[in-house]
């Protein structure tokens, strides 16, 4: 069931002990939205606690640190930003089949949710949590603010992406005209600061790119072998699937990364007209028009011809 603003601001302010879920690999929404939702619930009493399958990276600390949540047995599930239960990695077995209340702007949202309130063309979760957040006359403390900032902000690419919008720029505006986030130094953390570690393995993944079709197909493919070889696990992989779409020409940038043994996890990213949700569905996956992903099993060669010959055909359509 698809729910609007108010009955899903109404649902909320009647629930209690609730579990937020983010996805996993969390990034700067799902963390943004988890807990801007747990303090917007704490302003009405309800104790609440954000869970995630994988650990948040140091980067999101001014976020996380105020703590997870006490421990109490869940009357209610709230899944943020979670498109569908595979995403919720070690919670999926949990939580998956019995999640309340979904919040989400991915067009390709399964429905898995008994109530979901949807929002494809919000440029962020966190869009919807601000709205939410008005909705239901919450107190919206600083803390929240940035979390809600931090999730507009991550999610658009810092205000650049084609996702980006009047509104998400209203609400950026809103929260630096009556909070002091400090937006400069949280977007200096988000897009520009990395690690020496970083920057060696940046330059690593680009020696590794591979071009298809006069660059307009640009793909990175990382194996473990590369990933121990550069001393880096998955998690600090984050955001190069945007690497290949600098290469002038390029129409469709793909990152392949493994997973487990004969287990590929594809980002795929469309810098002009081809829709790459569409291409990660018929593949078994979803996303934004602009930015998706999915899963590929086989060997490394089969899955780069898949990925080659299904994204061939709609950058020559
Ligand atoms: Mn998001």
């Amino acid at each position: 069931m698809y729910l609007g603003l108010s009955e899903a601001a109404d649902f909320l302010k009647d629930c209690r002990d609730a579990v937020i879920i983010v996805h996993q690999s969390p990034d700067g929404d799902c963390i943004g939205a988890g807990f801007a939702l747990k303090d917007i619930l704490g302003c009405f009493g309800i104790r609440s606690r954000v869970e995630c399958c994988d650990a948040f990276p140091s980067r999101y600390d001014y976020m996380t640190s105020v703590g997870c949540g006490e421990d109490f047995e869940p009357q209610t599930i709230i899944a943020v930003d979670i498109a569908d239960t595979q995403l919720m990695g070690c919670l999926g077995e949990k939580y998956g089949d019995r999640v309340q209340l979904c919040i989400d702007h991915h067009i390709s949202n399964t429905g898995y949710a008994e109530m979901t309130l949807l929002n494809g063309e919000a440029s962020a979760t966190c869009e919807l949590i601000w709205e939410l957040a008005r909705e239901m006359g919450a107190e919206i403390s600083e803390h929240c603010a940035a979390c809600i900032y931090t999730g507009i902000a991550t999610d658009t690419g810092c205000f650049k992406y084609d996702c980006t919008t009047a509104n998400c720029h209203r609400i950026a505006a809103r929260i630096i005209e009556d909070y002091d986030i400090g937006f400069a130094k949280i977007n200096r953390s988000m897009f520009e600061v990395k690690s020496l570690g970083r920057i060696r393995m940046e330059c690593r993944v680009i020696e590794l790119m591979e071009y298809y079709l006069d660059n307009r197909i640009t793909m990175i493919c990382i194996t473990k072998d590369i990933m121990e070889q550069m001393g880096v696990d998955s998690n600090d992989l984050e955001g190069c699937a945007s690497l290949p779409l600098q290469v002038e020409g390029v129409e469709v940038g793909l990152m392949i990364k493994e997973r487990e043994p004969q287990v590929y996890k594809i980002s795929m990213r469309s810098a002009g007209d081809v829709n790459v949700s569409e291409i990660c569905r018929t593949l078994g996956g979803g996303g934004h028009a602009k930015a998706a992903g999915c899963l590929l099993k086989g060997s490394i060669d089969e899955v780069k011809s898949i990925l080659i010959e299904t994204v061939g055909k709609a950058v020559c359509r």
